[in-house]
């Protein structure tokens, strides 16, 4: 096994592949799942942009000919968090200046807004709110779903990280330490009854337990993130994740985190009768404490294969897509590092497309980073950039403000001019036919 070095790779480009990617570029083409080894390759090889050509083979593959934007909105009920994550500067204590809650009043005004921009989505997430009792979650949901369905619209409420969900198990009573999933079931029900649709990627961070401790002791571990996804998916919710990379975590625990999902991935397509390759030897990893033979491999690269998608199976819950998050350092603890470079953000979403070969979908979030960068993305391996967003209070790229709005028109434009036909979809990557405000999907 090779140590990955955490300083950056210098770039070559000789015109020719560099003989250590010839074998993955088979697997590749093959449909075959990759090493945690050929994931470090993939890091160290100075030839960058065939990573991001692989990717893309595989991006055009599953998505030919089209990228996908969406017309969201975000919104936080309340940045009052009993956590103190070193790489976040959204969270504040309760008495502290800036800090919010927000009311019904302002959630149901913020859902007309949303129907009235003609969104598909409200983005809701929020502190771990130390006082806040149970009953304002679901009745925060139930809130915007009336305003949803008196305006006859079909908007996907996506609210609640899994770190959110955990909390929210513990101040309704329903935790128990022996049978977590007990307590996660019990919360995520009562959601989805009040109208929940689907469960966004946040607080998964870097699945690694030494990282957890230096960066964001206090939060979920893995374990318990991988939990809430798993109920979510069995009570056929569909949810994404994310990766928070570029801080003191090194590379190979990004591998880690990224097999640890593609596991957890491989479980929801089995339950939707997806059949796999169980010859570990294919692909065994090398990595110490990680089990080798937990379940088939489930891969959707191949050729021809179909992608999961809504209503293929009743409860059908799998995870989406991958959104790769830089770190931002600005106005965090960890504000003395320098975040990662532009070649390492085009890098990772590359490696993220190829490791991740049973997630239909990689995202590059543009309010991360920026719309230049996701254009770019879009030819290594991204086949969705996100949406209009509006506001958004986690992290300020580039300034104070918090407004980060972008037009429809300029998510198609940097689409096409990529040479994709832009697609706007909905939470759940549906086709959006709209005239005006007024939307539907298509199932076709
Ligand atoms: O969980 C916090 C990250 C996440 C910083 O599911 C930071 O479609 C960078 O999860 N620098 C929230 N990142 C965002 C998120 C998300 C965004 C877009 C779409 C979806 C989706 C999910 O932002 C947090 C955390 O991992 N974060 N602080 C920071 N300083």
């Amino acid at each position: 096994m090779t140590t990955l070095e955490a300083s950056p790779t210098p770039i070559r480009r000789t015109g020719r592949l560099d003989p250590a990617l010839e074998a993955i570029r088979e697997k590749v083409l093959a449909g075959r799942r990759l090493t945690l080894a050929e994931g470090e390759v993939l890091y160290t090889t100075p030839d960058i942009w065939s990573v991001c050509e692989l990717a893309n083979l595989v991006r055009d593959r599953l998505h030919p000919g089209v990228a996908y934007y969406n017309i969201n909105r975000h919104m936080n009920y309340s940045n009052v968090c009993a956590l103190s994550c070193k790489f976040c500067e959204f969270y504040r204590k309760k008495d502290e200046s800036g800090a919010y809650t927000r009311d019904l009043d302002y959630i149901r005004e913020e859902a007309h807004k949303a129907i009235e921009s003609g969104a598909t989505e409200m983005h809701i997430v929020g502190g771990l709110h130390p006082y806040l009792p149970w009953d304002y979650y679901p009745d925060m949901v139930r809130a915007i779903r009336e305003v949803v369905d008196k305006a006859g619209s079909n908007l996907n409420i996506k609210a609640f990280t899994a770190v959110e969900i955990v909390h929210l198990a513990k101040i309704a009573k329903q935790f128990k330490r022996d049978d977590r999933k007990a307590g996660i079931r019990w919360v995520l029900q009562e959601l989805k009854d009040a109208g929940l649709g689907s469960i966004p990627g946040g607080g998964a961070e870097v699945f690694d337990d030494r990282v957890h401790d230096e960066a964001f002791k206090g939060k979920i571990r893995h374990d318990a993130w991988l939990d809430v996804h798993t109920v979510a998916h069995q009570l056929g919710l569909n949810s994404n994740c994310t990766m928070l990379y570029g801080h003191i975590e090194q590379r190979k625990e990004r591998l880690v985190h990224m097999d640890m999902l593609r596991r957890a991935q491989d479980q929801a397509l089995a339950r939707l009768g997806y059949t796999g390759d169980s010859d570990w030897s294919a692909y065994s990893n090398a990595y110490e404490g990680i089990d080798d033979n937990t379940v088939d491999a489930i891969t959707l690269t191949r050729e021809g294969t179909q992608l999961p998608h809504p209503g293929m199976n009743e409860n059908a819950g799998y995870f989406q897509t991958i959104i790769p998050l830089p770190f931002f350092p600005d106005g965090s603890e960890l504000e003395h590092l320098y975040g990662p470079s532009g070649l390492e953000n085009l890098r990772t979403l590359a490696v993220a497309r190829l490791m991740l070969d049973n997630f239909p979908h990689a995202k590059s979030f543009w309010i991360m980073q920026t719309l230049a960068m996701s254009q770019l993305m879009l030819k290594a391996g991204a086949d969705d950039i996100d949406g209009t967003v509006v506001w958004y209070d986690i992290t300020k790229v580039g300034g104070q403000t918090t407004h980060q709005e972008t037009t429809a028109w300029d998510l198609q434009r940097a689409i096409r001019e990529a040479g994709y036909e832009p697609v706007e979809r909905d939470t759940l990557y549906r086709r959006v036919v709209r005239e005006g405000k007024r939307w539907n999907v298509t199932t076709g």
